[in-house]
């Protein structure tokens, strides 16, 4: 009987994928607009505090083409909590200018391929508890595609070895690790919560170091023969302080 392995997991996430209503947003009055987009900017605010705090990390980015116009990633302890802030934004006043267009659900997942670093459980080491509750890098662009492993014929990933399926990854993570400093990786796990098995979220400085990753990456064994990919969503830093000017009708 093939073995599974044991995963360790950490915060709850949410991929939340939004349109702006440039119309709606267009016909309101002044009024309407800056009072949407204040108490919006508390919002995020209030969730800074979380991050403080070490309670949760989240990020907000502006995606390019025409799957979204903004791109939340959420991290938080509890599914309940994720929950709670889908619907303050719906019941806020910019929640009726932001269309759910898509979302993905998942935890922050490590694999136990090597359970044990000098007779420790690896899942105790501090190290692995930040790496489970990450607060989330302010980097200049993120990637997000959710993927699968194949599970056709001879290309069946969870009829391989637990040994076999570590020595892939091994291999795959040497690929990742050449890009150190370049690009930072965040896997969420979602079999039975999500179409596709994994959320893979990438933070890069360079928009062209996303590419150039997930370019060289095909060629390793884990993914060409396993890798099934769900579209990408591509975009660039949102911070607090450019809301403004994202939302101004006269720029
Ligand atoms: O957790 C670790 O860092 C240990 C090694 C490692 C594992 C177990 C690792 C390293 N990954 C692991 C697991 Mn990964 N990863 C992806 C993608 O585009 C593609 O082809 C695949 C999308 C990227 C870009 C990426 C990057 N990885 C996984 C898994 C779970 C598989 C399972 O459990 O069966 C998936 C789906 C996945 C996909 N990986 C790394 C990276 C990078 C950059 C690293 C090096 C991290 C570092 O050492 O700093």
């Amino acid at each position: 009987m093939v073995e599974a392995v044991e995963t360790m997991d950490g915060w709850y996430s949410l991929h939340d994928m939004r349109i702006i209503d440039w119309q709606a947003w267009k016909r309101a009055t002044n009024e309407e607009r800056s009072h949407a987009l204040k108490e919006f900017e508390q919002l995020l605010t209030s969730w800074e505090k979380v991050e403080k705090d070490e309670k949760g990390s989240q990020v907000l980015y502006k995606t390019i083409g025409h799957k979204a116009d903004i791109m939340f990633m959420i991290l938080r302890p509890t599914m309940d909590e994720l929950l709670d802030i889908e619907q303050k934004i719906n019941k806020s006043a910019i929640g009726e200018y932001l269309i759910p267009v898509h979302s993905y659900f998942s935890v922050i997942e490590l694999s136990k391929y090597r359970p044990e670093k000098d007779g420790i459980d690896t899942e105790t080491l501090p190290e692995t508890q930040t790496r489970l509750k990450p607060i989330l890098p302010k980097w200049e662009y993120i990637s997000f595609y959710p993927m699968s492993r194949k599970r056709e014929g001879d290309n069946n990933w969870y009829t391989l070895e637990k040994g076999e399926r570590g020595k892939l990854l091994y291999e795959h993570s040497l690929t990742g690790r050449k890009y150190a400093g370049k690009v930072k990786q965040f896997i969420s796990g979602s079999i039975g919560f999500d179409r596709f098995e994994w959320g893979v979220t990438l933070f890069a400085h360079d928009v062209l170091q996303l590419k150039k990753i997930v370019y060289e990456m095909r060629f390793d064994e884990a993914t060409s023969r396993f890798g099934e990919f769900d579209d990408f969503y591509i975009g660039a830093h949102l911070p607090i302080n450019q809301l403004a000017s994202l939302f101004n009708i006269d720029s």
